[in-house]
């Protein structure tokens, strides 16, 4: 079984307010709700018997608590990813400080212009890696990342997504061949592989579950979800999320796992 020993999130900062939001989800972040969300999220990471590193709040970048985005961190590298979004672009400056406490030098890479990822379109089963050809994550990002997972001895597959932000928010790897799939990602074939548990469009949002030490952390409110998590024998642990689903996050981004 994968273990992850270590894990980084970022305190929200007051100004997550103005954070990117698609709208979906209506409403402005509570800033104080956010902080005592933010603490839940630690502590349940933290009863998965992972170390959590916590970064201050950075009040230049609204949506710097999404930690996932600007960094992929793997069992043999670091890649400081290069976000699309402008106003997060120079977050990979400040994890890479944070990353670097991880990794050596020479296991740390990047992606660069004319090449845009997000760390919210990578998701690690193994070996296999998928990425997501979205807004944020473009051809050549996704050609420069998998010639750095190649180096890894990692395989990496596109997945094309037109219809959320990341590929993240619609499917997430379980471990034990388990996949949570939603929306434009049902029957994908790229996926055919892993057992696939269809999260109902109404639950969409917790598609984005994450595993950590064989227990998976799932957001609150979402009972279906819960149920399908608990029948395949993982233990659980539910967060509300509201704050940070304002802007289109959720329990992946909160956080990076290593
Ligand atoms: C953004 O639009 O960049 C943020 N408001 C949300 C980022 C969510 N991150 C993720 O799905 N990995």
């Amino acid at each position: 079984m994968r273990i992850f020993r270590n894990a980084i999130v970022r305190r929200p900062c007051r100004a997550m307010t103005e954070g990117i939001t698609s709208g979906l989800y209506p409403g402005r972040p509570d800033y104080e709700l956010a902080l005592a969300q933010h603490d839940a999220y630690i502590e349940a990471l933290r009863r998965c018997c992972i170390n959590v590193t916590v970064l201050p709040a950075d009040e230049d970048y609204p949506d710097s608590c999404f930690v996932e985005d600007p960094a992929v961190l793997t069992e043999r590298c670091a890649i400081i990813t290069n976000p699309r979004a402008a106003s997060r672009n120079g977050e990979k400056t400040y994890i890479e400080k944070a990353v670097r406490e991880f990794y050596p030098g020479d296991r740390i890479e990047h992606i660069t212009y004319p090449g845009t990822l997000e760390g919210g379109d990578v998701m690690m089963c193994g070996d296999q890696i998928f990425v997501g050809r979205s807004e944020r994550t473009n051809a050549e990002g996704i050609h420069q990342f998998a010639r750095i997972l190649q180096k890894y001895g990692y395989t990496c597959t596109e997945v094309k997504l037109t219809e959320v932000l990341h590929l993240k928010t619609g499917v997430n790897y379980l471990e034990n061949n388990n996949l949570l799939v939603s929306g434009e990602f049902i029957g994908k074939a790229e996926f055919d592989q892993y057992n696939r548990y269809e999260v109902p469009e109404k639950e969409a949002y917790a598609a984005n579950c994450i595993w950590v030490n064989g227990t998976v952390i799932v957001p609150d409110g979402y009972s279906a979800v819960l149920d399908a998590v608990k029948s395949m024998g993982y233990e659980t642990i539910t967060v509300d999320t509201s704050e940070f689903r304002k802007l289109d996050g959720g329990l992946s981004c909160l956080s990076l796992r290593f």
